[in-house]
């Protein structure tokens, strides 16, 4: 045997795969992953990894990833070159409008979106060329109440603020497990070590959770929550702070706009009202709004658990009020917000930060859109429903709401009536087998990696460039895939694609007050590196083409391999609120007018079980799944329900259980545990593989069950049209013991009616 190999090499580059932004060393030979390494010379990271950065290799070498566009015939895939995947789309998109007119197709952009270095730069240009009448993301199952939220209190959807844990004294976190999902709409390198940091320094920890997390083991107090309450208790703190006088602004005095009809509702609130609905002692909420309003810096941080809930919107707001009341908003060591070294959220419009709060109220259900989207919810009845309006084609792109969006049995029915369905991603997964069409999405090792979504949300100012590691060969640049398919969606198939990227930069170039002549001078090149440079060089720390030549452009971010980090974000005062009074909205009207929904659940009778969901280290919501090192061992797609509840059923760790709800059912291994409050089971979100027409041959072997089919598509936050996924109303009961997981049904059974369920009435229209 000749040694013809090629010598190893060893690339840094940030994971992309969650907000960690961990540096890695990935050591290649002969155009093969041979080890991902953490990189402890990152500047942000500092050798922080978790098991998954560990295996973009096998995600790149991965057999069932698609390398060519496919197009199906009935149930059989054809690799085609890319020109014929396009003809093909184009006939297809043609005969949608051509028989039901040029509103007839829809977007669902998913989580992936924010992956690509071109994806997630140009997915508004594909958006607007196509000129969806639709717009679905995952962020009405995500974090859309807290996107409605901050745009009412602070002007701006993506204003959220962060929590300052390594400068406070008391880190309060609501529904968010960062053991697992590793800290959310919140980038620090290392949450779980920073919460050890924190304690070993005199600071306390407190997770409000209905189930006792990973996180929650690791702090000083656990409060189990009943699900879909913490509005309530929040309301409850509220009270406190003000009869107890620990409200104080501090320095966001004389900017803040409805104080006191906060001070007269809360009023209502003792804990003493709320305490039975939340399941928590009213001492325990009373002393815990003694200790936020007492600790010299507190940070109150709220997430999924939060969000994806009925009173969604409602806790996200409260949140912020609890900051704002105690003077920990804007402030170090409480919450604040990043100082981003190259600010993109905001431009490209029609970004959704144009849109109003409530839009066109949806053809099914009558519910409006919110900051320019609609609900997922409503994605199958919009598709299934007959009569003028239906969607008749769509386009995803880095999502599976199949198994990711609730009523999935629904969706996945619905999606096959569709005439024209166009998929962009790496794999062939519950959801893009009913495309029509699947462009293969660049591995995340054949593009360059600056995180678009995770530096806003951090309060360590910074960047690093990652270039691509791997060629992509004969493939266009991804910019010019998504240009070409929103130009053909939308009736212009020989669209001119330079001039098209050219116009939407130049766009961008016009928003920022950036003459274009300077810009296409400086930046000649297509695609979204020069996106990115423009960035930075009129963000905070650029060199304004030259204006400031102390400041940064790409190339610096190039020449330093690690990284870059300029420090810590500081506050922002008065500079913060882009609301139209230009100060704090404490009392969006939006919210005050929810309360009475809250008051109304707060008499409904409790349903007895009640389903969560849980996150798992080694999962990424549904697609990392067909990674054989983060899949092999125990099943992990498990019923958790405490052991009072399991001895009262008869359920025995591992027995296999019937979960059922009102929209589905499904059967499931059980596994009783002390770690979750009593009347609440959990399952993890992301399975229920192995369905026929995937490629995903390790997925399959490891199914597990779609817990979406019991999320019932009506139940949604009022106030901001999000997916209730949290607090679902369940039966349990045992069906056997011993039986492996792999006789787990897909099949939701029919309709049932469950008592206890109370009706999301839908939101008031504008
Ligand atoms: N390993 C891994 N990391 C991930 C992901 C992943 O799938 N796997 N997904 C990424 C994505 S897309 C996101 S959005 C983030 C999410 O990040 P996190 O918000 O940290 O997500 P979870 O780990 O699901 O934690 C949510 C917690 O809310 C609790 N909860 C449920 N209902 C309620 C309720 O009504 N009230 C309260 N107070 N708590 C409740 C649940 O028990 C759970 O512990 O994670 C990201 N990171
Ligand atoms: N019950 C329940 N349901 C939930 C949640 C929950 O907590 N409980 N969490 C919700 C949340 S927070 C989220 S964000 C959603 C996530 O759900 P989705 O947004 O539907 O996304 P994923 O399941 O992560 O699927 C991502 C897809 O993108 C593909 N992909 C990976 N990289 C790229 C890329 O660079 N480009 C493209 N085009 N595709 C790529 C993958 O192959 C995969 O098919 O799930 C939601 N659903
Ligand atoms: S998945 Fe997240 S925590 Fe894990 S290595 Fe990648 S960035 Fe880091
Ligand atoms: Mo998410």
């Amino acid at each position: 045997m000749s040694s013809t190999h090629d010598p190893v090499q060893v690339h840094r580059r940030t994971c992309p795969l969650c907000e960690g932004m961990c540096g890695l060393k990935v050591a290649t030979q002969d155009e093969r992953v041979i080890a991902i390494r953490p990189d402890p010379d990152n500047v942000f990271s500092r050798g922080h990894i978790c098991p998954k950065g560990t295996t973009l290799g096998a995600v790149h070498h991965d057999p069932d990833r698609l390398r060519h566009p496919v197009v199906r015939d009935g149930t059989t895939w054809r690799e085609v070159s890319w020109d014929a995947a396009f003809q093909r789309i184009d006939e297809l998109a043609q005969g949608v409008r051509h028989r039901h007119g040029p509103k007839a197709f829809a977007f669902y952009g998913g989580n992936m979106n924010k992956g690509g270095f071109d994806t997630s730069r140009y997915m508004m240009l594909m958006v607007r060329q196509a000129g969806f009448a639709q717009r679905f993301s995952s962020s009405s199952v995500d974090q859309l109440p807290k996107n409605v939220s901050t745009f009412l209190m602070y002007g701006d959807m993506w204003k959220m603020p962060i929590p300052d844990i390594d400068h406070t004294d008391l880190f309060v976190i609501v529904g968010g497990n960062p053991a697992a999902s590793k800290g959310s709409i919140f980038s620090h390198r290392d949450v779980m070590g920073a919460i050890k940091a924190l304690r070993s320094r005199g600071g306390r920890v407190v997770v409000i959770d209905p189930v006792c997390t990973g996180t929650a083991r690791a702090a000083d107090q656990w409060i189990g929550i009943r699900p879909g309450t913490d509005a309530a208790l929040l309301l409850g703190v509220v009270h406190v702070l003000f009869q107890e006088g620990l409200v104080r602004l501090g320095h966001l005095e004389g900017l803040v706009n409805g104080l006191e009809e906060v001070r007269v509702l809360a009023r209502a609130w003792p804990p003493e009202r709320v305490a039975s609905f939340c399941g928590v002692e009213a001492a325990t909420i009373r002393a815990l709004a003694q200790e936020i309003g007492q600790a010299p810096r507190a940070a109150v941080y709220g997430r999924i658990g939060t969000c994806t809930q009925e009173f969604g919107t409602l806790a996200s707001w409260l949140i912020d009020v609890v900051a704002v009341l105690t003077g920990n908003m804007d402030q170090e060591g409480g919450v604040m917000w990043s100082t981003c070294v190259a600010p993109h959220l905001k431009l490209t419009p029609p970004y959704p930060t144009d849109a109003p709060l409530l839009g066109p109220p949806m053809r099914v259900r009558g519910v409006p859109g919110v900051l320019g989207q609609y609900p997922a919810s409503c994605l199958a009845e919009e598709i299934d429903t007959p009569g003028a309006g239906r969607i008749r084609g769509l386009v995803t792109s880095g999502c599976n709401p199949v198994l990711s969006a609730p009523g999935s049995a629904r969706l996945a029915a619905a999606l096959p009536q569709l005439e024209c369905m166009v998929s962009v991603d790496l794999y062939i997964n519950e959801t893009t087998r009913h495309a029509h069409v699947i462009l293969p999405a660049l591995s995340p090792l054949e593009q360059p990696h600056w995180d678009i979504w995770a530096w806003p949300f951090s309060l360590t100012s910074g960047g690093h460039y990652s270039p691509a590691l791997f060629p992509r060969r004969d493939r266009p640049p991804e910019w010019q895939v998504l240009a070409r398919l929103g130009s053909i969606i939308g009736g212009n198939p020989h669209a001119d694609l330079d001039r098209l990227d050219d116009e939407y930069f130049g766009a961008m170039c016009d928003q920022l007050g950036v003459p274009r002549a300077v810009a296409f001078a400086a930046l000649p090149s297509h695609g979204a590196e020069r996106i990115l440079d423009l960035c930075i060089r009129t963000g905070p720390f650029g060199d304004r083409f030259g204006e400031r030549p102390e400041g940064l452009n790409l190339q610096a971010f190039k020449d330093q391999p690690d990284g870059i980090v300029l420090g810590h974000a500081p506050s922002q005062g008065a500079a913060a609120f882009t609301t139209p009074s230009g100060r704090l909205e404490l009392a969006p009207a939006h919210m005050l007018g929810d309360l009475p929904r809250l008051e109304q659940a707060m008499v409904a009778p409790a349903p007895c079980l009640v389903l969560v969901s849980r996150r798992q280290l080694r999962s990424l919501n549904s697609w990392m799944h067909n990674v054989e090192v983060l899949v092999k061992g125990r099943d992990r797609c498990t019923l958790q329900i405490h052991v009072d509840d399991a001895r009262r059923l008869g359920i025995a760790d591992a027995d296999l259980v019937r979960v059922q709800s009102e929209s589905g059912a499904l059967e499931v291994p059980a596994e009783p545990t002390t770690d979750i409050r009593p009347g609440v089971v959990s399952l993890p979100h992301g399975w229920g593989h192995g369905q026929p027409g995937t490629r995903q041959h390790t997925a399959a072997e490891h199914a597990g069950v779609n817990i979406n089919l019991l999320s019932p598509a009506r139940l949604v936050d009022a106030a901001s049209g999000n997916a209730v996924l949290n607090g679902i109303p369940v039966q349990v009961v045992r069906i056997g013991d011993g039986l492996r997981a792999s006789s787990i049904s897909h099949e939701p059974l029919p309709e049932s009616t469950l008592p206890g369920l109370r009706q999301a009435p839908g939101i008031a229209s504008a």
